[in-house]
């Protein structure tokens, strides 16, 4: 899968005359000389499946309408016993090859004396600026070495190009490949959804579920939490980026949990708000029942020809006339989408592009109009309604209920396949789902 990804894009490359120079991510401090567990760049992971650190991926297309193969170059860590017994095994340069399918690879002790040699003859690089300023430091250096003896006949690279437009834009239709890989996030995030229901009692500490999910997401085989997993009881859940996770769950309230599996570093994002108690009462079943609604009508818009904005706006117009109906704004349908007095309720949009990074990349627009969705795109669909518990323009009944509701859409020739469907949704299933004992 990853040598397909390097082929597409060096043929893109050839296209263009450029070469590419793509780094992993660099290992992050989390306090003092320990750090946070290392995540390979989605990029450098996309195009290689190699996850150490101090690693870089050089791609070099042969020249248009030559009959030379393209090259692909690893610079990776080289063996060493002493570093191995203290910090792990490291791959090597001699076996990256034939394990990762590039063609030639070096220590990247190597890389920056290298470098010029290879980039020479290539009218341009591109290069994810702006990242780590040591790498745009010692790029900058190798390039203007190398401009210096343009005089000699040396052609070197003149523009530094961003890897969005080609890249990125890549990434965004997913491979039958990467499509079974996030299959099975998916069916991780739904094991891990159906165990919190299960395990959830009044008294219950959201850590406790923070920890669950945690728990069977790296026991199922995932990478851990694609994000910072948010189980949120009660009003917490009207904080949309809820990341304390450390509260006592209270009978009566609906827990919103908002996390989904990684695996082999592709996310799935999934939300589902539960009755903590295990079963709703009818006002939490009127605002359920409405966002519900929306994110159907909205997940059925997901076809091939309508737009990204499109799916946002389905959504909006069920919420607002379900928002109308739970007293939550006044005024017909249309007049409360032109005063947007729905956005106390809504103040976020309906979902985002999802691949190897949970927002993931990919332009949203073409020109100045909403891009129209393509068999491959992944998205989520995930709208909410969120009454603060102190909004005193809202029934007393509803205050203080939060619930969001999310799936992950692949776009398909004739639909969508919704990856994350098989996890319980429907108040009969969520109630169901509650009311399991947790086999442990
Ligand atoms: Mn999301």
């Amino acid at each position: 899968m990853y040598t397909d990804h390097r082929q597409h894009f060096l043929a893109q490359l050839q296209g263009i005359g450029a070469c590419a120079l793509i780094p992993t991510n660099p290992t992050r401090t989390r306090s003092a000389d320990t750090e946070f567990r290392f995540r390979p760049s989605s990029d450098f992971w996309y195009l290689t499946g190699f996850a150490e650190p101090d690693s870089w991926l050089l791609l070099l297309p042969a020249p248009k309408g030559s009959d030379e193969p393209h090259r692909s170059i690893l610079f990776l860590r080289e063996k060493d016993k002493t570093m191995e017994i203290w910090n792990g095994l490291r791959l090597g340069v001699t076996d990256a090859p034939s394990k990762l399918g590039v063609d030639e690879a070096y220590d990247v002790e190597d890389l920056w004396s290298r470098l010029p040699e290879h980039l020479e003859g290539h009218k341009r690089l591109v290069f994810a600026t702006g990242l780590c300023n040591d790498n745009d430091a010692a790029l900058l250096k190798t390039l203007s070495g190398l401009r210096d003896r343009v005089r000699s006949g040396v052609q070197a690279p003149m523009e530094i190009l961003d890897p969005g437009p080609l890249l990125h834009e890549l990434r965004l239709f997913k491979t039958p490949g990467e499509i079974e890989v996030m299959r099975k996030a998916a069916a991780i995030t739904d094991e891990a959804h159906r165990e919190v229901m299960a395990t959830t009692r009044p008294g219950t500490n959201e850590c406790e579920l923070d920890a669950l999910l945690e728990y069977t997401f790296r026991r199922k085989g995932g990478t851990g939490a694609a994000y910072g997993n948010i189980v949120a009881g009660g009003a917490n859940a009207c904080i949309l980026h809820y990341v304390e996770n450390n509260a006592t769950l209270q009978d009566g309230d609906i827990c919103l949990v908002d996390a989904g599996c990684e695996f082999d570093f592709y996310a799935s994002d999934v939300t589902r708000s539960f009755p903590i108690s295990g079963q709703f009462t009818e006002a939490q079943k009127s605002v359920y029942t409405v966002v519900l609604n929306a994110q159907l009508a909205a997940i059925d818009q997901c076809q091939p020809g309508n737009t990204f904005l499109s799916v946002h706006e389905v959504a909006l117009g069920v919420l607002v006339r379900g928002l109308i109906e739970l007293g939550l704004c006044k005024g017909t349908p249309d007049e409360v989408l032109e005063d947007e007095s729905y956005r106390e309720w809504y103040m976020h949009r309906t979902g985002h592009w999802m691949g190897l990074d949970v927002h993931d990349c990919g332009s949203y627009h073409t020109g100045d109009k909403s891009r129209s969705l393509e068999p491959g795109m992944v998205l989520t669909v995930e709208p909410g309604i969120y009454i603060a518990a102190d909004a005193q323009n809202a029934p007393s009944a509803l205050r203080g209920i939060g619930i969001r509701i999310e799936d992950d859409i692949l776009i398909t020739a004739d639909g969508h396949e919704n990856l994350s469907a098989a996890i319980p949704k429907t108040i009969e299933d969520v109630e169901a789902a509650c009311a399991l004992v947790t086999q442990g």
